[in-house]
Parts: C-alpha cells; sequence; structure tokens
C-alpha cells in the first residue's frame, strides 16, 4: 500500500507541498492539471511541470485524479472520436512522466453533491452533508449556484463555471440515455483507451458515482457490486479497474465495504482506495465524519485489514476531513483533518501488519 495525499495545485489548494511533506510517512501526491478545459489533451510540457513542482518539494507524483471526460463521450456523440483522441494524447503523455494511475469518473453532468458543505457538528467543527429529501426538491441549476456560492472561493471538482453554462442543454441530451446506453458508452470509450494505457503502463480506476443513485432523473451505473462486476468484464484488462471510495459507495449501506475490496482485490481490479467514514441520521441522510471508526458508521480497522489481507500494492488516499481548528479550506480538503486520518490509517496498517 503506498499512502497519498490529494493536491490541488498551486493556485487552486490552501495546502502547501511542504506542509504535506511533513505529514507523518511523507505521503505521494494525488496531483491534476486544472487549466486545461475538458476535452483537450494535457500537454507534456504542463504534466511535466506539474511532476517537477512536486519532485522539487521532495514529494512523489505517481496518481493522477482526475483526467476529466467530456460530455459528448457519456452521451455517445459523434464528437467522441475527436474527445477519445485527446484523451488518449493525455493517457501517453502521462506515461511518459511515471504515472501510474489514472482516477476518472463516468457521472453524467455532476460529480460529487452534498447539500451542505460546512454543516456545524457538536465539537465545533464543520463536515459536508447530503439529504435526499432535499435534493428531491432541488431544482439542478439553482443548486449549482449554491454550491458555487458556498465553496469558499474554490471550483468544485466537476462544477467548474464554464461547463454549467451549457447546463440546460446538457440535461436535455441525457433525457435519451439511460443505464444501458451509459455503459455502452462507457465500454466504447475503455476499449479505444485501454490498449493505449497497456502500452503507456498506466492503470485506469473509475471513481464510483457518489452518492451511488440516480440524480434528477440521470443515469448512474457506478453504484454497486453487481454494476462493478459489469464494468471490469467491458474489457477485460487489468488496466481497467476501480477506485474504491467507502464514502460514496457506503452511502448506501447494501455496498459491503470490507467484501468489495476483497472481491475486486482478488480480481487485480482494484488500483486506488479512498477511505473516508460517515456518519448516518436516516436513510439518505448523512454527514461525513473523521476518519476514526467511532465517529461514524464504518470499521476503519476492517477496511485496513481487507486491503492488507489481498495485499493491496495500490495507493490509497484518506478522502474528505472535516474543517477543524478554524481552517479555511477547499470544502473537504483541508490540511488538518486528512493529516489526523493518514496517521490514524497508518496506525490501523502498522498494528495490522504486526499481528
Ligand atoms: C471527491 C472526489 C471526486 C473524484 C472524481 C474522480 O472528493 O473523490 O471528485 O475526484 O469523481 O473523477
Amino acid at each position: 500500500m503506498k499512502m497519498t495525499f490529494r493536491w490541488f495545485g498551486e493556485k487552486d489548494d490552501s495546502v502547501t507541498l511542504e506542509q504535506i511533506r511533513q505529514i507523518p510517512g511523507k505521503p505521494g501526491i494525488v496531483g491534476a492539471l486544472y487549466d486545461v478545459p475538458v476535452g483537450e489533451a494535457w500537454p507534456l510540457d504542463k504534466v511535466k511541470n506539474l511532476k517537477d513542482t512536486v519532485e522539487k518539494a521532495g514529494l512523489e507524483l505517481e496518481v493522477i485524479e482526475s483526467v476529466n471526460i467530456h460530455e459528448d463521450i457519456k452521451l455517445g456523440l459523434p464528437a467522441r472520436d475527436k474527445y477519445i483522441e485527446s484523451y488518449r494524447e493525455s493517457i501517453r503523455n502521462l506515461g511518459e512522466i511515471g504515472i501510474k494511475v489514472i482516477c476518472y469518473n463516468f457521472m453524467p453532468v455532476f460529480d460529487w453533491l452534498r447539500t451542505d458543505l460546512a454543516m456545524k457538528l457538536e465539537d465545533g467543527s464543520e463536515a459536508m452533508a447530503y439529504d435526499n429529501s432535499i435534493v428531491q426538491k432541488l431544482e439542478p441549476v439553482k443548486m449549482v449556484e449554491d454550491m458555487a456560492a458556498n465553496s469558499n472561493g474554490f471550483a468544485l471538482p466537476g462544477w467548474e463555471p464554464y461547463r454549467l453554462k451549457e447546463l440546460k442543454d446538457t440535461l436535455e441530451k441525457y433525457k435519451s440515455v439511460d443505464e444501458d446506453k451509459l455503459f455502452e458508452n462507457l465500454k466504447y470509450f475503455l476499449e479505444n483507451i485501454i490498449p493505449v494505457c497497456e502500452e503507456a503502463d498506466i492503470k485506469m480506476a473509475i471513481h464510483p458515482d457518489d452518492p451511488p443513485w440516480p440524480l434528477f432523473g440521470l443515469p448512474r451505473i457506478v453504484t454497486c457490486k453487481e454494476n462493478l462486476d459489469r464494468l471490469v468484464k467491458l474489457v477485460d484488462s487489468p488496466y481497467n479497474g476501480l477506485t474504491l471510495c467507502s464514502g460514496s459507495l457506503g452511502s448506501n449501506p447494501q455496498n459491503n465495504i470490507p467484501e468489495l475490496i476483497r472481491h475486486f482485490g482478488a480480481m487485480g481490479r482494484l488500483h486506488f482506495g479512498h477511505v473516508r467514514n460517515l456518519r448516518f441520521e436516516a436513510e439518505g441522510k448523512f454527514h461525513e465524519a473523521s476518519h476514526l471508526s467511532s465517529d461514524g458508521a464504518f470499521d476503519m480497522f476492517e477496511i485496513m485489514k481487507a486491503y492488507h489481507d489481498i495485499g493491496f500494492e495500490g495507493y490509497i488516499r484518506p478522502d474528505h476531513g472535516r474543517m477543524i481548528w478554524g481552517e479555511k479550506a477547499r470544502p473537504g480538503y483541508g490540511l488538518y483533518d486528512r493529516a489526523l486520518g493518514i496517521a490514524y490509517l497508518n496506525g490501523l496498517w502498522e498494528a495490522i501488519n504486526k499481528k
């Protein structure tokens, strides 16, 4: 297992590489470019530059999260071939700088969704929360405006303002896309990129849908064991793999996270783990918690033990943390609570290792 930490780059993150370097165990960086529009290839000079920046700070860069997928690919529109070609070029360029895993998602229009980005918890910390009954009453365009107004000035991944201008139009186009069609479009995409990944030695690791159920009538397919099984079979290669996000899949209590880790780990399809804890107030109503097992619903020991038992050689990162100690940062991505998360996950790992 290689411990990592997500970093949004010099311009887009309140957390610095110098700070990350002082986290016990010196985690590797999970990075990305944020100034290349979705659908365009990531230029070699820019990815080299990112790599150099990270290495100059004494850290490693082997994971990218995310190279986002143009909506026309998900919709299966004729222009997809052009965008897939750009994606292939990005993969080749990332292969040149030694990237090993690309995390991506195939969620129509929206990436992850929370209804409150700063819910006050009893101890005075703030956490992101989700309530299905609120989402059911929401109008997507209004919701996006609210998110933008509440994100401490940072653009949220997947919610970039330039994409949202076309929101209404895009929602209309999805009316003819159901689950099966979305699976078909994912298959087409994977068939066209996996051979390039094999050459570049980069594993694709799809991120689950968060939350893992349809929203606003849009289909979502990366949601449960059955669908993940279907997904890994779309192209039968270890390069077609998964990011197992405990918080995303785990928001549906029917998804048993340690069991999923064992199942897909045994198949050699697990390349990246996002570890996060949640506390449920009701079905479809939860808030994110500290990583500690007793603060939420998940047994972190069992999760880390499952990774240990499969002999996991991929990457793990702490996921969304709370805002604590007065920190102002991108929601979910402050320094302090994620650093505590790493220390705790590493502690569990050490104990499991010695047993
Ligand atoms: C949430 C993240 C996701 C993830 C993308 C991958 O905090 O885990 O936004 O990066 O879904 O494409």
